[in-house]
């Protein structure tokens, strides 16, 4: 009895060992980065956020989307928000339709500047800003981890092969979670994002009007729907916003996966989740979940995941002091 207690302790032991040695090894991000650098880091992010979403609460949606488009493009290295002066940023390629913000990213930045100069990366506001939002929204919080450093490098065409198109289907949009080792879990999860914010129609109007080119409709689209939403989207409407899940944009619940389920979500990708039976059982499942809970809880652990995907650490890359251009 004892010596398998003893033995069970040393395993422990060892484990805690081997995760320490990866952990030094990648020099990892972890919680309260800032500890003893900038103690208040995460208090000023959240005080400037709070001053914020009581003046513009829509801009919730697009700072939460702002982490996604940022980690799957090279990396959450905040090269989102470089400027070119040629537009040939990631900010100017076309997946980018819509991404707002950046003033917000500016004002947390120089607020940050002004406590500790040069400590806070701009990747990781943009972090601490998904995860401020999506509490502020009243959808679940999560302790973030830091310790992200800038990228010096923003390319016009990544984002058009990293980041999963609108009219993905479930297989190329599993392959690109994948490849950014994000699982089916993650994907399904990180959807329900979508229960923020709004949409540009020409985002899904080919589902109303042209689907296959033939002038159709998109046949897993709820046909009422449809009726509807053309009242609100003329063919070819470049400019009209409409919210993901009406009536409810700004409060972060499980309402998504009620909209899979009834075949009322915007985009071919949010349908696409009832074609692989696992992420189809998730969205079932959440749909009729008398509140957030379980979700909640997986959506902070995959935004944590999506927060570490190809970071710099250590002595990679820089700190920026202006988050729209290298040091
Ligand atoms: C799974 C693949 C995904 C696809 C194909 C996708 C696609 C889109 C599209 C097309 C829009 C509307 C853009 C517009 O027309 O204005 C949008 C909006 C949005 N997406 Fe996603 N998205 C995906 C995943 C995610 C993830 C992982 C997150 C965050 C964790 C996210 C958060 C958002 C938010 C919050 C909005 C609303 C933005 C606003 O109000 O301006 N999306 N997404
Ligand atoms: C970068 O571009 C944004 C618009 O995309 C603009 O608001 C901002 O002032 C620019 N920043 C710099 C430092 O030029
Ligand atoms: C941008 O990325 C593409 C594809 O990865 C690459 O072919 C191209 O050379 C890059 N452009 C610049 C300016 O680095
Ligand atoms: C999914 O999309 C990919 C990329 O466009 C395409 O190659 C593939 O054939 C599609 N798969 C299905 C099942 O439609
Ligand atoms: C995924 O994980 C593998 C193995 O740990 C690693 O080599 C690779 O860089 C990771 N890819 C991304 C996009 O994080
Ligand atoms: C529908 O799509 C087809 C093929 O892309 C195109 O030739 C046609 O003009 C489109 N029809 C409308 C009404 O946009
Ligand atoms: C998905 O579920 C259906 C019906 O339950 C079953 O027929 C099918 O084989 C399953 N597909 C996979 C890939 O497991
Ligand atoms: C905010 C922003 O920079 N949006 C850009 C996204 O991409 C489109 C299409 O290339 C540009 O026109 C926008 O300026």
């Amino acid at each position: 009895m004892d010596s398998l207690k003893l033995s069970s302790g040393l395993i422990f032991i060892h484990l805690v060992l081997l995760a320490f040695v990866f952990n030094s090894a990648n020099a990892q991000l972890k919680v309260g980065f800032y500890k003893d650098t900038c103690p208040k880091a995460e208090a000023i992010v959240k005080r400037v956020m709070d001053q914020v979403l009581k003046v513009a609460p829509s801009l919730s949606g697009p700072l939460l989307r702002l982490h996604f488009h940022d980690c799957f493009v090279r990396g959450c290295d905040a090269s989102i928000l470089l400027n070119s002066s040629t537009g040939q940023a990631e900010k100017d390629s076309p997946p980018n339709l819509s991404l707002r913000g950046y003033q917000v990213i500016d004002r947390v930045k120089a607020a940050l500047e002004k406590n500790c100069p040069g400590v806070v990366s701009c990747a990781d506001i943009l972090a601490i800003v998904a995860r401020d939002v999506t509490a502020a929204t009243l959808g679940p919080s999560w302790r973030v981890e830091t310790g992200r450093r800038d990228g010096r490098v923003s390319n016009f065409s990544e984002p058009l092969t990293n980041l999963p198109p609108f009219f993905a289907n479930i297989s190329q949009l599993l392959t690109q979670f994948r490849s950014k080792n994000l699982s089916k879990k993650d994907l399904v999860v990180l959807s329900g994002a979508h229960t923020l914010g709004t949409s540009h129609c020409s985002s899904f109007d080919s589902r109303l009007y042209n689907f296959t080119g033939k002038g159709d409709t998109d046949p897993t689209l709820d046909s009422e729907y449809i009726t509807r939403l053309k009242k609100i989207c003329k063919a070819g409407d470049q400019i009209t916003l409409v919210e993901m899940d009406p009536g409810g944009v700004r409060t972060f619940d499980n309402s998504y996966y009620k909209l899979v389920a009834n075949r009322r979500a915007l985009f071919q990708s949010d349908a696409a989740l009832l074609d692989n039976n696992y992420t189809k059982a998730y969205v079932k499942l959440q749909s009729v979940a008398t509140d957030g809970s379980t979700f909640f809880k997986d959506f902070g652990v995959s935004m944590r995941k999506m927060g570490r995907v190809e970071v710099l650490t250590g002595k990679a890359g820089e700190i920026r002091k202006v988050c729209s251009k290298v040091n």
